[in-house]
C-alpha cells in the first residue's frame, strides 16, 4: 500500500474489513456457530505461523454478551412490571427521605437500589425461588445498601406494615422497626445473610454454593437445582475478599452460583475506575478465573444502531470511553452526548442523525432494560460447568435527576425536596397528588389492584416471598455421654496435649451413630500441625470429583484420601474461606434444614484478629458450631514468635455476644465444654457458638474432680484445695492465697502452690476456664442489683466462689492481663493479675513464661509480694524467696520490649 494516498488506504482498509465481516456474516447465517469458531481458530493459527504475535487479552468487546438475535422474548407483562417497579422505587425512596426528616442523620441509601431496581425486579418476578420450593429454593445474598428496595417490596406484598416501613432504621420503636441492613440477628424471620460489610457476601456466597454441593455429595440433602445468587456493588469488588475465592468457584464448577455485579460505575466517593473501565477489568479477571461472564451493557434501543455498525465504529467508540466520561454522560443532556460521544467521527454522527437529542439521552444502559436482564439471568441459570457473573451496567441514583442521578454525592443522598420528589414521581408515574407530594407519603395500591395481584401471583408461582428465613431442622436428641466418658477419667500418667485430646474426641464423634454424619471438620491446611492426619483416611477429604490420582503415600495407613463423599473440608490456606465454610455449615440448620456441626480448627492467632469480621457475621447469622484456636497461648506455642503466639484471641472473642469462649487446661474440661456445647446448641436450640483454645504442650491429664461440670461451664471451679501449708513465721496460722490459672498456665499455678508451701503459704488452686463467661455473669448480676436496689443483693458467680476465701488472690493466664482483670472488681479484695501483654518471641516455653512472668516462680513471687504488703508475711521471707526463685526486680518489662 506504499504508493497509495492515505485516504485511499483508509478506504481500502474499510472495504477489506467489510469483506471479511460479510464473509463471517455469511457463515453465521448458515447457522453453524462451530464453523465460526473453527474459522477464527484457523485465522489465529495462520497469523501465528507467519510470526504475528497476538497481544494477550481476556476481554471481549464492550457490548452485550448476548446479542439481539440470541434473545428470547420477555415472558412477563412488561407494563405491569414497570408499574410495580415504580411503586417499589417510590416507597424505597420515601422510606429513606421520611426517616431522615424525622430524625436528621439517621441515614439510609436511595441511590444503590435506584440503580439496581430492575436487577431485583426481574429476579423477583421470574427467577428467585422461595422456600416453598423446598430443596429447589434459591439462596440470595442481597446487596447491603439496597435494603430499602427489599423492604418496599415486602411492604407492597403485605409482609411489612406501614408502621414497619415508617420505622426504617428505628428498631427500638414500639411496634418494631426495620434494621438498616440485612441482619438475621435483628430480623430472624426475614434476613438470612448479612452482606453489608462489603466483600463478605461474595466470599460467603462462593462457599455456600460449594457447601450445597458438599451436602448433596454426602447425601445430607437432595440433589437439586438450587442456585446461589449474590448481588454486589462494583466498588465492592475492590475488597480482596470479593474476588479472593473466584478461582475456587470455577475449579469446583459451581454452576449453581450466579454473581450479579451492579456496575453503576460509582462507589461512595466517586467513580470506581474513572480512568478505566470497571466492567472490562472485571470481565478479564472472571474470564481468566474460568467463569462464564455475561455483560449486560446496553439497552434494547442500542440494538438497531449496533446492527447498522458494519465497520465496528460504534463498538470501538463504546470500548474507548472511560468510566469517568460515561458517568458524565449521565448528568449531561443529549446535545452533549451528540457532541462528545458521537461527535468523534462523522460516520458515528451520521448513524444518529435521525434521532433527536432527547431520544439520544433516553437510550439507556443494559441493567435498566428488563429484556436484557431477563436474558442474562436465563442464560446464567442454564449455564453448565462454571459459575456465572453478570456484569450489569446501571446508573447510580437512577431517576433521582437533580437530586443525585449519576452525581458523585449520590451515595450519601438521603434527602429530597418537593421539586425532587415531584420529578421522581413524574418520571415513574406514581399516582400521588400534588398536594401530598411534599410529605413523601408511602403508596400502596389496593390489594385487589392489578399490580399487587400480579406481584403476589408471581411470588406464589415461584415458591413464596423472599427474603424469608425459616428454621425447620428438628433439634437433635440429647448428646450421647459415651463419646465423652473416657475423657473424664485421668490418663494414668500418659501425657497428652489438649489438641491431641480434641482430635481424639472429634474422631469418636465422627464414629458416633447419631451425630457422626453431621460433624463437619474444617481445616485450613493445618491438619498435620494438629495431628489430625488419621482422619484423612478415616473419613476422607471432600473433593467434588473424588481422587483422580494415586496419592504419593498410598502405601501408608494414613494416606491422603480425597473422596466425593469425603467429610473433611480441607480448605487450603484460607482462614477466610474456611470461616465461610464454617458459616455455611453452622447455619445449614436454617438454610437447608440440616443440623450440621462444624468444627473449624486453625492457628489461633489467624482467627479472631484476621477474620474477625466474618466471625461477627457468623454471630449475626445465628451460626452454631465450634471454633478451635489451635497452637494457642503466647508462651505455650514455643519457637514460633511474634506473629504466631496468641495472647489476644479471648479478648476479641469477648466482643462477640453469642460467642462463648473457653481456655481449658485438661481433657475433662474440654469434654464438658464440647458435650455441653452440642447439647445446648443442637438439642436445646441455643443460638450461640463456641470458641475453644487448644494447645500443643503435653502434660498429664487428671481425672475430673467431683461436681466440677457446672463450674467448668460457668468459667471457674476449685481444682486443688491447699494442703495446709506450713505455719507462719510467728508460729500463727499459715498465710493464705487463692491462685487462679487457666489453659496451659494452670500447671504453672499448680506448681506455684507447691513452691508457696515451702514458704509457709497455704494456697488453693482454681481453674478459670472462661474469664469471658465470668465477666458476663458478673455484669448480668450487677445490672440486676442496679435495677432492683431494694431487693436483697445477689452475688455474681465469681463472687460466690472467691469473696469468702482467705488470703491474697493471684490469677495468671497465657492471654492479656485484661482477661483476669475483668473479674477483679468482683472478688471482694485486690487481685494480682499476670498475663502475656506484649509481643511474643521465638523461644522455648520455659524461657517465654519467665519472660512474660507467668511461670510458676513468678506466680509464687506475686503471691508473696501481695502477702508482704498485707503484712501477712515477713519481708525477709520474701527477700529470701525472691533470691531462690530468681526474681529480678530490674528485669525489663515484657510489655515494652
Ligand atoms: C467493608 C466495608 N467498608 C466500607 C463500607 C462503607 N460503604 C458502604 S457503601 C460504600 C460504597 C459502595 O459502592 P458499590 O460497592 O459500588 O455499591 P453501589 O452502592 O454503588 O451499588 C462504602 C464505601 C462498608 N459498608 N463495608
Ligand atoms: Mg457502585
Amino acid at each position: 500500500m506504499k504508493n497509495i494516498a492515505p485516504h485511499d488506504a483508509a478506504a481500502l482498509e474499510a472495504v477489506e474489513t467489510r469483506e471479511w465481516l460479510e464473509s463471517l456474516d455469511y457463515v453465521l447465517r448458515q447457522g453453524d456457530r462451530g464453523r465460526v469458531l473453527r474459522l477464527l481458530d484457523a485465522l489465529r493459527t495462520r497469523a501465528r505461523q507467519v510470526g504475528f504475535k497476538e497481544p494477550f487479552s481476556s476481554n471481549t468487546p464492550y457490548i452485550n454478551t448476548i446479542s439481539e438475535h440470541e434473545q428470547v422474548s420477555y415472558p412477563g407483562d412488561r407494563e405491569i412490571e414497570r408499574r410495580i417497579k415504580s411503586l417499589v422505587r417510590w416507597n424505597a425512596a420515601a422510606m429513606v427521605v421520611r426517616a431522615n426528616r424525622e430524625s436528621d442523620g439517621i441515614g439510609g441509601h436511595i441511590s444503590t437500589f435506584a440503580s439496581s431496581a430492575t436487577l431485583y425486579e426481574v429476579g423477583f418476578n421470574h427467577f428467585f425461588r422461595g422456600k416453598d420450593k423446598g430443596a429447589d429454593a434459591d439462596v440470595v445474598y442481597f446487596q447491603g445498601h439496597a435494603t430499602p428496595g427489599m423492604y418496599a417490596r415486602a411492604f407492597l406484598e403485605g409482609r411489612l406494615s406501614e408502621e414497619h416501613v415508617r420505622n426504617f432504621r428505628r428498631e427500638l420503636r414500639a411496634g418494631g422497626g426495620l434494621s438498616s441492613y440485612p441482619h438475621p440477628w435483628l430480623m430472624p424471620d426475614f434476613w438470612e445473610f448479612p452482606t453489608v460489610s462489603m466483600g463478605l457476601g461474595p466470599l460467603m456466597a462462593i462457599y455456600q454454593a460449594r457447601y450445597m454441593r458438599y451436602l448433596e455429595n454426602r447425601g445430607l440433602k437432595p440433589v437439586s437445582d438450587q442456585k446461589v445468587w449474590a448481588f454486589l456493588g462494583d466498588g465492592e469488588t475492590d475488597e480482596p475478599e470479593s474476588l479472593g475465592a473466584i478461582s475456587l468457584a470455577a475449579r469446583e464448577k459451581l454452576d449453581n452460583l450466579i454473581f450479579v455485579i451492579n456496575c453503576n460505575l460509582q462507589r461512595l466517593d466517586g467513580p470506581v475506575r474513572g480512568n478505566g473501565q470497571i466492567v472490562q477489568e472485571l470481565e478479564a479477571v472472571f474470564r481468566g478465573a474460568g467463569w462464564n461472564v455475561i455483560k449486560v451493557l446496553w439497552g434494547s434501543a442500542w440494538d438497531s444502531l449496533l446492527a447498522r455498525d458494519q465497520e465496528g465504529l460504534l463498538v470501538k467508540r463504546m470500548g474507548e470511553v472511560v468510566d469517568g466520561e460515561y458517568q458524565r454522560y449521565v448528568v449531561e443532556d443529549g446535545a452533549y452526548l451528540r457532541k462528545h460521544f458521537w461527535g468523534t467521527d462523522p460516520r458515528l454522527l451520521e448513524m444518529v442523525r435521525h434521532l433527536s437529542d432527547a431520544e439520544l439521552k433516553k437510550m439507556t444502559v443494559g441493567g435498566h432494560d428488563p429484556l436484557k436482564v431477563y436474558n442474562a439471568y436465563l442464560a446464567a441459570t442454564q449455564h453448565r460447568g462454571a459459575p456465572t457473573v453478570i456484569l450489569a451496567r446501571t446508573i447510580k441514583g437512577y431517576g433521582l435527576g437533580e437530586a443525585g442521578e449519576g452525581k458523585n454525592i449520590t451515595h450519601q443522598q438521603k434527602k429530597m425536596n418537593e421539586a425532587d420528589l415531584r420529578h421522581f414521581r413524574d418520571r415513574f408515574g406514581v399516582p400521588i397528588s400534588d398536594d401530598r407530594i411534599a410529605e413523601a407519603p408511602f403508596y400502596k395500591p389496593d390489594d385487589k389492584s392489578v399490580e399487587i395481584e400480579y406481584m403476589k401471583a408471581r411470588r406464589q408461582v415461584l415458591g413464596g416471598s423472599i427474603p424469608r428465613r425459616v428454621v425447620v431442622a428438628p433439634p437433635l436428641k440429647a448428646a450421647m455421654p459415651d463419646v465423652f466418658e473416657e475423657f473424664f477419667k485421668g490418663a494414668d500418667g500418659r501425657k497428652a496435649s489438649t489438641t491431641m485430646v480434641f482430635v481424639k474426641m472429634l474422631s469418636k464423634l465422627l464414629r458416633d451413630k447419631e451425630l457422626g454424619k453431621l460433624v463437619v471438620p474444617i481445616v485450613p491446611d493445618e491438619a498435620r500441625t494438629f495431628g489430625m492426619e488419621s482422619l484423612f483416611r478415616a473419613v476422607g477429604i471432600y473433593s467434588s470429583i473424588g481422587q483422580l490420582y494415586e496419592p504419593v503415600d498410598k502405601e501408608t495407613l494414613l494416606y491422603y484420601k480425597e473422596a466425593k463423599d469425603g467429610q473433611i473440608l480441607e480448605e487450603g490456606i484460607t482462614e477466610a474461606g474456611s470461616m465461610s465454610s464454617f458459616i455455611a455449615a453452622g447455619s445449614a440448620y436454617a438454610t437447608y434444614g440440616v443440623n450440621t456441626i462444624p468444627f473449624f480448627i486453625y492457628y489461633s492467632m489467624f482467627g479472631f484478629q484476621r477474620v474477625g469480621d466474618f466471625i461477627w457475621a457468623a454471630a449475626d447469622m445465628r451460626v452454631r458450631g465450634f471454633l478451635l484456636g489451635g497452637t494457642a497461648g503466647r508462651t505455650t506455642l514455643a519457637g514460633e514468635g511474634l506473629q504466631h503466639q496468641d495472647g489476644n484471641s479471648h479478648t476479641i472473642a469477648l466482643t462477640v455476644p453469642t460467642c462463648r469462649a473457653y481456655d481449658p487446661a485438661y481433657a475433662y474440661e474440654l469434654a464438658v465444654i464440647v458435650r455441653e456445647g452440642i447439647r445446648r446448641m443442637y438439642a436445646q436450640g441455643e443460638q450461640e457458638f463456641y470458641y475453644i483454645t487448644v494447645m500443643n504442650e503435653q502434660y498429664e491429664m487428671p481425672s475430673m474432680p467431683e461436681g466440677a461440670e457446672d463450674g467448668i461451664m460457668k468459667g471457674l471451679y476449685k481444682l486443688r484445695a491447699s494442703t495446709g501449708g506450713g505455719t507462719a513465721a510467728g508460729g500463727g496460722k499459715a498465710p493464705r492465697a487463692q491462685l487462679i490459672g487457666s489453659g496451659a498456665i494452670l500447671n504453672e499455678v499448680v506448681k506455684a502452690q507447691e513452691l508457696l508451701s515451702k514458704y509457709g503459704v497455704a494456697a488453693d488452686v482454681w481453674s478459670a476456664t472462661s474469664y469471658n463467661e465470668l465477666y458476663r455473669d458478673a455484669h448480668r448480676t450487677e445490672r440486676w442489683n442496679r435495677l432492683n436496689p431494694t431487693k436483697p443483693m445477689r452475688d455474681a458467680y465469681v463472687t460466690q466462689c472467691l469473696a469468702k476465701t482467705p488470703g491474697v488472690v493471684v490469677a495468671a493466664s497465657d492471654y492479656l492481663k485484661s482477661q483476669p482483670e475483668m473479674i477483679a472488681r468482683f472478688v471482694g479484695r485486690p487481685m494480682v493479675t499476670l498475663g502475656t501483654d506484649g509481643f511474643g518471641r521465638s523461644e522455648d516455653r520455659a524461657s517465654l513464661r519467665r519472660f512474660f512472668e507467668v511461670d510458676a516462680r513468678s506466680v509464687a513471687a506475686a503471691a508473696l509480694a501481695a502477702l508482704v504488703r498485707e503484712k501477712q508475711i515477713d519481708a525477709d521471707v520474701v527477700a529470701k524467696a525472691f533470691k531462690e526463685l530468681e526474681i529480678d526486680p530490674e528485669k525489663a518489662d515484657p510489655t515494652r520490649v
